[in-house]
């Protein structure tokens, strides 16, 4: 019996890669660099398994995959899969949970101390040489011990980043469509709060909700309105969460105080603007870029399309009423 043939996005880890190739005949995009449209869905035309790392699969891919059966999505978040198409089509899309949440957690904490104690200022400061002697009104930052930190978002990242600030005394308060247990809310000192309250009290305002229709936009122009000016925002869950417009207004206006980003509405565009404030700390999507958490990721993503490939049902499904 021939095979299963796989098709890789971009080069991963041997290891996972190894894995793959015991049972599969398995081709990978050699360059760390997305794929044109067209060259994927060529690449997927006689593949039955796709291990999708920042790759769009939408229609046009789909329509020419006439014998995929799984698309492993190497990430928690799967809004570059149409799934709904997917689904359709009998193809088992899966994630990554999980093994992303540490990772993602210890970046959003660390955009939150950057900003708090203005530490990207701090470096741009001392390598352009502007630092003459010792001075008592020099960069000053804000304290986060009895500071607020604001939830948007309690799955298991948001949980991991509570943890996090329970350390740094920081009140923790949370908004979510479904409550936390009783227990997991006094284990993490985590109080329930309504939308409104969240944005009005929080002090650092922390995305953790994944991009659906609707999540998009979730943070506009009334919600920054509500935040109080000396407030941050912390966005490592996905760009198009935040109308980036309306926060640079936000910015530029002292409605908020500042912001750490990680994603943007428009990869890798980033509004001009906010490459201009010093309030902004930036960094390239890489919540999830250290070794440990790449590699699980990849091995994840590597059970996943096997399971599906073995006719098992894979330890993280997307959509599981496949299997029902
Ligand atoms: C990936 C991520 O970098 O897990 C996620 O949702 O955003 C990141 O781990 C991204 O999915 C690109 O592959």
């Amino acid at each position: 019996m021939s095979r299963p043939k796989v098709f890789i996005t971009r080069p991963l880890p041997a290891q996972a890669v190894e894995r793959i190739a015991t049972r599969c005949d398995v081709k990978m995009h050699p360059d760390d660099a997305p794929l044109e449209l067209a060259q994927l869905a060529e690449a997927c035309r006689e593949v039955v398994g796709l291990l999708a790392s920042g790759a769009r699969v939408g229609a046009e891919v789909l329509e020419q995959a006439l014998h995929l059966r799984v698309i492993a999505n190497v990430g928690v978040g799967y809004d570059n899969v149409d799934v709904a198409a997917c689904t359709r089509r009998g193809i088992v899309v899966t994630n990554t949970p999980g093994v992303v949440t540490e990772s993602t957690a210890d970046l959003a904490f660390a955009l939150l101390t950057a900003v708090a104690r203005r530490l990207v200022e701090g470096d741009r400061y001392v390598r352009e040489g502007h630092w003459r002697h010792w001075q008592w009104g020099l960069l000053w930052g804000t304290d986060l011990q009895g500071k607020t930190l604001g939830l948007y978002g309690f799955g298991r990242i948001g949980q991991a980043l509570a943890r996090r600030a329970r350390g740094f005394s920081l009140r923790i308060l949370y908004y979510s469509t479904e409550r936390a247990t009783q227990a997991l809310e006094e284990e993490l000192g985590a109080q329930f709060v309504d939308r409104e309250t969240l944005l009005r009290e929080a002090d650092f305002l922390s995305l953790h909700v994944p991009l659906t229709p609707a999540t998009h936009h979730l943070i506009g122009a009334r919600e920054l309105a509500l935040m109080k000016p000396t407030a941050y925002l912390i966005n490592t869950a996905r760009g198009r969460v935040v109308d980036e417009a309306a926060l640079v207004e936000a910015l530029r206006s002292n409605e908020i105080a500042g912001a750490g980003l990680d994603v943007f509405e428009h990869e890798p565009h980033i509004h001009p603007a906010l490459l201009a404030l010093p309030s902004v700390v930036l960094t390239p999507h890489v919540g999830t870029a250290t070794s440990e958490t790449r590699l699980a990721m990849a091995m994840l993503a590597a059970e996943n399309l096997l399971a599906v490939l073995d006719g098992r049902r894979p330890p993280n499904p997307v959509n599981p009423e496949l299997f029902a």
